[in-house]
């Protein structure tokens, strides 16, 4: 199989090359050099166009399942609050969804239970290098994008996580950095995004994100955050946090983090 990586770079360069010749004079505006020529927003463009906006991530078959998928980053959410639910198992877990919406939404895990779900069997890919196939079952994020309605000026949904990353001040108490994520809505639209509750067809263990994580199958591991408990609608992610869509994105990370 061709690197689609490499692929995708070359789509890139071709898009860069062809703008550059066809419309000279609008790459010469303030507002493309602002966005279209950031190499994150020509990745970006480049390859909606090549791979298309709603194309699918390749799905496996079971044999390829990862006799042990991998767990990275927080693997058990310190605060007394999980670890509450924890003992609970889960049954009184909420994913709120608010923000830019027309209906607010509380769903406990029995609700998203109800909702037709999908199963796919993908491979998921970290930045640090190393890949896991697994088979996650949820349901499509836009099923629960479309029972809240989105304003029309919504633009992005960031996702709220139960874990803290840091305690700075070493007090025991962790600091009120929660690990957080979002997607465009086209990224969170499409078929293979879920709020996904079983991994290998069990309930998502802990360290997995249990009991709800985004899978967002042709964007990178860190984009698909585990422990959601909120899904917040807006038109711009710019207050939120450091400001840049994620925690890891605080810290440098690009934004749009498709593979
Ligand atoms: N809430 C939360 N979500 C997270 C992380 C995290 O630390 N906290 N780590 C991210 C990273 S870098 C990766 S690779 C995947 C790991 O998912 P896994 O533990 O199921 O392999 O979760 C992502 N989502
Ligand atoms: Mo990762």
């Amino acid at each position: 199989m061709p690197d689609r990586r490499n692929l995708l770079r070359g789509a890139a360069a071709a898009a860069g090359a062809l703008t550059l010749s066809a419309c000279k004079p609008v790459s010469q505006t303030q507002w493309v050099q602002n966005v279209l020529y950031t190499a994150e927003g020509l990745t970006r463009r480049a390859q909606r166009l090549f791979v298309g906006r709603h194309a699918l991530a390749r799905e496996y078959s079971k044999a390829d399942i990862a006799p042990v998928f991998r767990a990275n980053g927080t693997i058990n959410p310190p605060t007394d609050d999980y670890q509450q639910h924890v003992k609970e198992g889960f049954a009184y877990w909420e994913v709120k969804v608010d923000g830019l919406v027309e209906h607010p939404l509380t769903l406990t895990l029995a609700d998203l239970r109800k909702l037709p779900s999908r199963t796919q069997i993908t491979r998921h890919d970290c930045v640090e290098g190393w890949s896991c196939i697994g088979e996650w079952t949820g349901v499509p994020l836009r099923t629960v994008l479309a029972m809240a309605k989105p304003k029309t000026n919504a633009r992005y949904c960031v996702f709220h996580c139960a874990d803290p990353m840091s305690d700075t001040d070493n007090d025991g108490v962790a600091d009120d950095d929660f690990y957080y994520e979002s997607l465009d809505l086209l990224e969170a639209t499409h078929p293979q995004t879920l709020l996904a509750y079983d991994l290998n067809g069990k309930p998502l263990p802990v360290p997995y994100g249990a009991p709800v994580r985004l899978r967002a199958e042709r964007q990178l591991g860190y984009k698909m955050a585990k422990y959601v408990e909120r899904l917040e609608l807006l038109e711009s992610f710019a207050h939120i946090g450091g400001g840049k869509g994620g925690y890891w994105e605080d810290q440098g990370y690009n934004w749009y983090a498709g593979i």
